[in-house]
């Protein structure tokens, strides 16, 4: 009795290696692209919208042909993706399109991916400094036009003078701190904003709770305050929010780069005059199609172009980037609506 219980125990046994070696073989064979997306991190509806787009192309290609994997950190520490990328190398990722939360922290664990045959794409930003530790990175825009286009839409709302602040994500984040900087360079060369004074720059995170705290620190302490730019989609919405409660939407200007979906509410009762993003499905459609035509011997080397279906063809620069659009957007009440039903 004992020993038949052990013989079919073993037979089990086997039958289930057998079984998940015919499925590993199954599905090498069928040559699955497998597409890992790190976000900074998780619960941020921003990289929600931008997983739709790399879930659009994959429809339009052929599910049967794709594993998407969509994984990361619950918050932005410049360390925490660390693990993700490791996990996706030992899954045998063919493609890590990665939003990294440091500029270099993460250098030494792409150098390994990269070592193990797994390309490292930055998406949504790049690595400033840290170029040559990826081998390309998908923009949302020309990461240049932000800064002006920032002050010039705050300096419209408050009438070009008086204090603002800046609420921004982590202290580390590389798209902030880049478009913080090109802020500061316009703020100091340009005569148009010179009475216009930046008080101080907060850090909100990427969390709505720490984002809301921030933000009313920032009302108490400067009771001159006359705007504030968020460039960040969880800052802009935090911040609303508390101007829309206090009713301060007369005295106190909010902007920034925001969702269209989450900021609707704030656009249609006029606590946002307007704000700025792009189209964040499109990078992680050009994603999969990047991935796509790299694991059919296409090399990201500056000057090469692929085709990405319905939007066209792109060209990788000179500097490694891949521009999904040139200049941002601008979302206000003849717009919002529209594209508060797409993102
Ligand atoms: C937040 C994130 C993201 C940034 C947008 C504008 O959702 O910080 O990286 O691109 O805002």
């Amino acid at each position: 009795m004992k020993r038949n219980r052990i013989l079919a125990i073993a037979l089990a046994a086997l039958m289930l290696v057998t079984c998940c070696g015919l499925v590993a073989t199954v599905s090498a064979e069928e040559g699955k692209i497998k597409i890992y997306f790190i976000p900074k991190n998780l619960g941020n509806p921003y990289f929600e919208a931008l997983s739709s787009g790399f879930k659009d192309a994959i429809a339009e290609l052929g599910e049967d042909k794709y594993e998407y994997i969509f994984t990361g950190p619950a918050t932005a520490e410049a360390t925490s993706q660390i693990e993700y990328v490791e996990a996706a190398v030992q899954n045998d990722a063919d493609a890590i399109f990665i939003a990294a939360n440091s500029n270099d922290a993460l250098n030494g664990t792409f150098d390994d991916a990269r070592d193990a045959g797994v390309p490292i794409y930055l998406i949504n930003q790049d690595i400033p400094g840290s170029e040559s530790h990826r081998d390309a990175a998908i923009m949302p825009v020309d990461f240049s036009t932000i800064g002006k286009a920032q002050i010039k839409l705050m300096a419209e709302q408050i009438g070009y003078e008086g204090e603002f602040a800046i609420l921004s994500a982590t202290t580390d984040a590389p798209d902030q701190n880049t478009w913080i900087e090109l802020m500061k360079e316009v703020l100091a060369n340009d005569e148009a904003y010179s009475k216009m004074t930046l008080v101080e720059v907060v850090y909100g995170d990427d969390q709505p709770e720490k984002s809301t705290i921030e933000m009313e620190a920032l009302i108490t302490k400067y009771p001159n305050l006359k705007g504030v730019i968020a460039p960040t989609t969880v800052g802009i919405a935090a911040a609303c929010k508390v101007v829309q409660t206090r009713g301060l939407a007369e005295k106190i200007r909010v902007t920034g780069l925001g969702l269209p979906s989450e900021m609707k509410e704030f656009v249609m009762d006029g606590t946002c005059l307007g704000f700025q993003l792009w189209n964040p499905p499109y990078e992680g459609y050009l994603a999969v199609y990047l991935a796509t035509a790299v694991k059919g011997g296409f090399k990201t080397e500056p000057g090469a172009t692929f085709s990405a279906g319905k939007l066209g063809e792109y060209t990788i620069l000179e500097n490694g980037q891949i521009l999904s659009l040139v200049d941002p957007m601008l979302y206000d009440i003849t717009n919002i609506e529209e594209y508060a039903a797409l993102f």
